[in-house]
């Protein structure tokens, strides 16, 4: 370790342990251990701060999300938009350095972490997406896309059955471009990870299919990093360097829990930097020599940031369709007139499932927008998610497809999934991805479900089997409360179409999405094609599908009881009870509409019953009356299921009835006019 190298790690160290203590709050111990690491790996790296979202950067992904402020650190050394000041923001309210790393909010932030697990999986997808966009436009003479995925991670994220699930593709998938980096400190929140965490991770991984590199003086051996990376570049598998490094360096406290998640000590933060040469008096100190190395850095990268320009202008000259494409996609563009793609029904069109409809979607469009990738957790067959003309994603070598393919085998591995899904949408390229399970399976990636939100991006899961109608499967396998947790969920848009019209809306909605994540509820069973609905209706969330002059109720419902409710509507009005029905594709959606629409959907003076055989909870937000299944279901044929919870025409217009009969009289308001 040469003497600049030793000044750059205290430098990252005490910048790290500065922000924290200025916090009072926070978490120094991987910081400190995994400083020498982060400066070494770094160093490799190819990224341009002043361009950082130049797509064929190297990806840095920090899964141990705890240990931000090392990664806060780094940004503002090598010159990305992260100064001194936000430094000294940490953890405050507004900063741009919050408690753990937020994609949205930082740049330089790959993905947003912090919930362990979360981050090597998105590592995987971000892998996926680099491989298959290299796959589908490099040129033997031009390679336009040659980056690496880094990651670090920690005992924790090694611990979560994510990490497993997407590390065990990554290794069917033989990424090689996925390089990651296993703070392996023995410590966790608990103490020693020796009371939970035996088993022999490198072996493990092994058996996965990676490649396993050891170095076992982490906190010193600069030069094992460097030779690591380069012996990584070259196999054919993704690499696991196991790194052994001592948490909390240079602390009284290292080398145990305590120094994972408090600040240090005021006496201890003064030796630490006494121990460095560094003035304890003095914080957030940098020295000059430190910006310089960086920067020499930064300036050979923005050497070969250039050459990448000039090799992009060469190849959309050399190969005008491609180069064309590429450019689009690297504008954030979709195809123009993509949607005209999208198929079209009238009702005498004949009764298919809504998951069949989306089939067809698929198959209209994958065609003409090359960056649309999916795939399935194992149910390719029944959730019809698979393109009729898709390649699969594989590596070539296992004659099962190739790394330009857009269909990606999931196995059974729903959370991985979803996080692999975050990860090749926070890849860029305007990659739209989806990944289809069965509705109630998709609670499996809640966690990753809860991230692609709150980092916005626009991942869309097509979730089949979307209640009792699924039949015979039975409870374990029909959604109750599935809808209500994702509507629950801020910033997802949650799809339930009713028809193909409104499957065509959900998935214009899905790919034209930047930044919220859909999910599309179908059905396994066959469903009419509805008279009044069509796309741009459907675009508005929510809309009147059939229309009752001055009505004496409003049925709101969604799905596959939209066709009932109307049948229960005509069986009202034969009873004059004038009913009209609302079509409710998405909350989300319908609750961006103007103030003046929603309210001529559900107006003041009539009263209004939801509809829909999964939970009520939600439904009160644009009902006065709900009915719902709020048990769970139960294993019989579809048909003898909705008979049996009464979601027939004559079980929906008894509670219409009730519903008319319950409020006579009574002043109504409609459910969305309220005091604030
Ligand atoms: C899914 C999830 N569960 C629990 C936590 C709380 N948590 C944060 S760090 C941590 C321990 C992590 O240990 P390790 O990865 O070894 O980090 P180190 O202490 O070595 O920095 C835990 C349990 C979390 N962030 N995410
Ligand atoms: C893991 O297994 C390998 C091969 O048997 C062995 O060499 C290594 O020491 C083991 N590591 C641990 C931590 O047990
Ligand atoms: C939802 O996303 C929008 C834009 O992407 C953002 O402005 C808003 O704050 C987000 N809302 C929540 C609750 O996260
Ligand atoms: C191929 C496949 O997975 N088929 C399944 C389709 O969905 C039904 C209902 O859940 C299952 O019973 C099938 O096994
Ligand atoms: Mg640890």
């Amino acid at each position: 370790m040469t003497d600049i190298d030793q000044l750059c790690i205290s430098t990252i160290r005490l910048l790290s342990v500065d922000a924290v203590s200025k916090a009072n709050s926070g978490h120094p111990g991987a910081p400190l251990g995994m400083a020498p690491v982060a400066h070494a790996l770094w160093q490799q790296m190819k990224f341009d701060p002043k361009n950082p979202h130049w797509a064929n950067r190297d990806r840095f992904v920090l899964s141990n999300g705890h240990a931000c402020a090392l990664l806060y650190s780094l940004l503002h050394l090598y010159g990305f938009d992260m100064s001194i000041d936000d430094l000294k923001q940490f953890r405050q309210l507004n900063s741009k350095t919050p408690g753990h790393p937020e994609t949205h909010e930082v740049p330089g932030v790959e993905v947003t972490t912090g919930p362990l697990g979360q981050g090597i999986s998105n590592a995987v997808g971000l892998a996926i997406a680099q491989k298959q966009f290299a796959a589908t436009y490099n040129k033997d003479d031009l390679a336009l896309s040659d980056s690496f995925t880094y990651a670090f991670l920690g005992d924790g994220c090694l611990q979560e059955g994510v990490a497993s699930e997407a590390s065990s593709l990554a290794g069917h998938l033989q990424l090689n471009n996925l390089i990651a980096f296993w703070d392996d400190n023995h410590i966790s929140i608990d103490g020693n990870t020796n009371c939970a965490f035996t088993e022999n991770v490198t072996e493990r991984y092994k058996a996965y299919g990676w490649h396993i590199i050891e170095i076992p003086h982490g906190d010193t051996d600069l030069g094992a990093v460097k030779d690591a990376i380069e012996e990584a570049k070259k196999v054919d598998k993704p690499t696991l360097v196991r790194l052994t490094t001592t948490i909390g360096f240079g602390s009284k406290q290292a080398g145990t829990g305590s120094v994972h998640g408090s600040p240090l000590k005021a006496d201890d933060v003064k030796q630490l930097k006494e121990g460095m040469g560094f003035d304890p008096e003095k914080s957030f100190v940098v020295p000059t020599e430190v910006y310089e190395h960086y920067q020499k850095h930064v300036g050979e990268n923005q050497k070969i940031y250039r050459e990448w320009q000039a090799r992009l202008e060469t190849y959309k000259q050399k190969y005008p369709k491609e180069g064309a494409e590429v450019q689009r996609r690297l504008d954030n563009k979709l195809p123009e007139n993509w949607a005209d793609a999208l198929p079209t029904y009238t009702p005498d069109d004949k009764p298919l499932a809504t998951r069949k409809l989306s089939e067809n979607v698929l198959n209209a469009i994958l065609p003409i927008v090359p960056e649309i990738i999916g795939g399935s957790a194992d149910l390719t067959g029944s959730n019809l998610t698979r393109g009729a003309d898709s390649v699969d994603f594989q590596p070539p070598n296992t004659g099962l497809g190739d790394y330009s393919g857009r269909y990606i085998r999931y196995g059974v591995r729903e959370h991985g999934m979803g996080a692999i899904m975050n990860g090749i949408a926070a890849y860029g390229a305007n990659y739209k991805n989806y990944g289809g399970t069965f509705l109630n399976f998709v609670s499996y990636a809640a966690g990753a479900v809860r991230l692609a939100a709150l980092s916005h991006l626009p991942v869309t899961w097509v979730a089949t089997h979307d209640s009792i109608g699924l039949g015979e499967d039975g409870p374990t396998h029909q959604p109750i409360e599935t809808l209500a947790w994702l509507r629950a969920t801020p910033n997802i848009s949650v799809w339930r179409p009713a028809d193909g019209n409104e499957v065509s809306a959900a998935y214009k909605s899905a790919i034209e999405s930047t930044s919220t994540p859909h999910v599309l509820a179908l059905t396994r069973q066959n469903l009419p094609q509805l008279a009044g609905s069509s796309i741009e209706k459907a675009s508005k969330g929510a809309y009147t599908i059939h229309a009752a002059e001055n009505p004496d109720l409003i049925i709101v419902s969604s799905g596959s009881e939209v066709s009932i409710s109307i049948d229960a509507a005509k069986k009202l009005a034969e009873a004059n009870i004038k009913t009209s029905v609302v079509s409710v594709a998405d909350f989300h959606t319908f609750d961006q509409q103007t103030r003046d629409y929603q309210l001529s959907v559900l107006p003041d003076g009539v009263p209004i019953l939801s509809v829909e055989v999964l939970s009520t909870f939600g439904w009160s937000k644009y009902s006065h009356e709900q009915f719902g299944i709020n048990r769970f279901g139960a294993s019989g044929k579809a048909d003898d299921l909705y008979k049996f919870f009464e979601f027939t025409p004559e079980g929906i217009a008894d509670r219409g009835a009730k519903t008319v009969q319950f409020y006579k009289g009574k002043p109504i308001l409609s459910p969305l006019n309220r005091a604030f």
